[in-house]
């Protein structure tokens, strides 16, 4: 019997319909804050989501960053001990070979089932050290690229509830924000 377990099946589900959604384009960059006199500006966090998802499970936060002033680098994430046990930066990419990245995720033992399912593509992620906000620009954290992985939920995460994501740059300086729960 190598039928997955429901939850299995769920996060399977989740994954490729991360795959299939649309990416968004490119967002308007979000307006100065009022002192975006200094180079040295936190990087403006735009429209922050959190995917439903089931404890136990696995989920993940999207947003964009628009820098100002000067260039600044993700560097770390987290959200409190009582939504989820860790939080990580990760790259999705297309390619086959990318479950390294995987390895100690306990709750992606589901992606199994989706082993030999070629036709539909496959999501493959790693954690990664930061990611950039350029100079005057912004980078986003979308369904199928960078994406902060939010790990072995504490509890369900339902529509319409917030989470508290904090953002920690390179600069130093962290933010949190309030995340929305949507379907996605
Ligand atoms: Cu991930």
């Amino acid at each position: 019997m190598n039928r997955p377990a429901p939850h299995a099946f769920l996060v399977g589900a989740v994954a490729l319909l991360a795959v299939l959604l649309p990416a968004c384009g490119s967002d308007e960059p979000a307006e100065a804050p009022p002192d975006g006199s200094t180079s040295r500006t936190t990087p403006a966090v735009v429209d922050p989501w959190v995917r439903v998802a089931a404890a136990g499970g696995n989920s993940a936060a999207y947003l964009t960053l628009t820098a100002s002033g000067g260039g600044d680098a993700l560097v770390s994430v987290s959200v409190p001990t009582d939504v989820a046990a860790e939080a990580q930066l990760h790259e999705t990419t297309g390619g086959m070979d990318g479950m390294d990245g995987m390895d100690g995720m306990d709750g992606m033992d589901g992606m199994d089932g989706m082993d030999g399912d070629h036709s539909s593509g496959m999501m493959s992620m790693q954690q990664v050290q930061e990611i950039q906000v350029p100079a005057g620009g912004s980078v986003s954290l979308e369904p199928g690229g960078f994406h902060v992985m939010i790990l072995d939920l504490a509890r369900d995460l339902s529509e319409g509830q917030t989470v508290p994501v904090t953002l920690t740059f390179a600069s130093g300086a962290s933010t949190t924000v309030d995340a929305e729960v949507r379907a996605g």
